[in-house]
């Protein structure tokens, strides 16, 4: 099935948010595959944020990413890349939609409590970048039956 990274940011482990925001996961069906906490160094906020590092703002977001540890969790579902990204909302907090998580608990554009991957590509990289393969786990669902239907089983398992 398909995977996807989630972080949870410094500002929601300081806020307290680590239960809610793994429970939002949780509730819609997505399985939890891999967690582990850990500080981002240099190093890995440099490579995570590549795409962003001549924007004024890296400084400020660089030093957000590394003000505490944070959680990084793989969760798997099908298309779980995309569902993930509806579920965590804009980017921009005040513009994300109320029922994401983003929406609901953040009123910034820069600490916005969660990352997620963005496409199938860049979630197999960022995965890489967080868990060695001994640190995934495969395990058999109990309700994988009742979470999706037959053809659905077909298609995405
Ligand atoms: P995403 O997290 O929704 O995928 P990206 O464009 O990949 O958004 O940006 C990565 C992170 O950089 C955001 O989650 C946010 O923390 C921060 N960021 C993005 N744009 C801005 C901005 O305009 N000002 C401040 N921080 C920003
Ligand atoms: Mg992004």
């Amino acid at each position: 099935m398909e995977k996807t990274l989630i972080l949870i940011k410094p500002n929601a482990i300081q806020r307290g948010l680590i239960g809610d925001i793994v429970t939002r996961f949780e509730r819609k069906g997505l399985r939890f595959v891999g967690m582990k906490m850990l500080f981002m160094t240099d190093e890995i906020v440099n490579e995570h944020y590549a795409h962003l590092k001549n924007r004024p703002f890296f400084p400020y977001l660089k030093a957000s990413m590394q003000a505490a540890p944070i959680i990084a969790c793989c969760i798997e579902g099908a298309e779980a890349v995309d569902t993930v990204r509806l579920l965590v909302g804009a980017t921009n907090s005040r513009k994300a939609l109320p029922g994401t998580i983003r929406g609901d608990f953040s009123m910034s554009g820069e600490q916005n409590v969660v990352h997620a991957s963005d496409s199938v590509e860049n979630a197999l990289i960022e995965i890489d970048r967080f868990f060695a393969p001994g640190e995934l786990f495969d395990y058999e669902s109990a309700v994988t039956r009742f979470e999706y239907g037959g053809e659905e089983s077909q298609k995405f398992m």
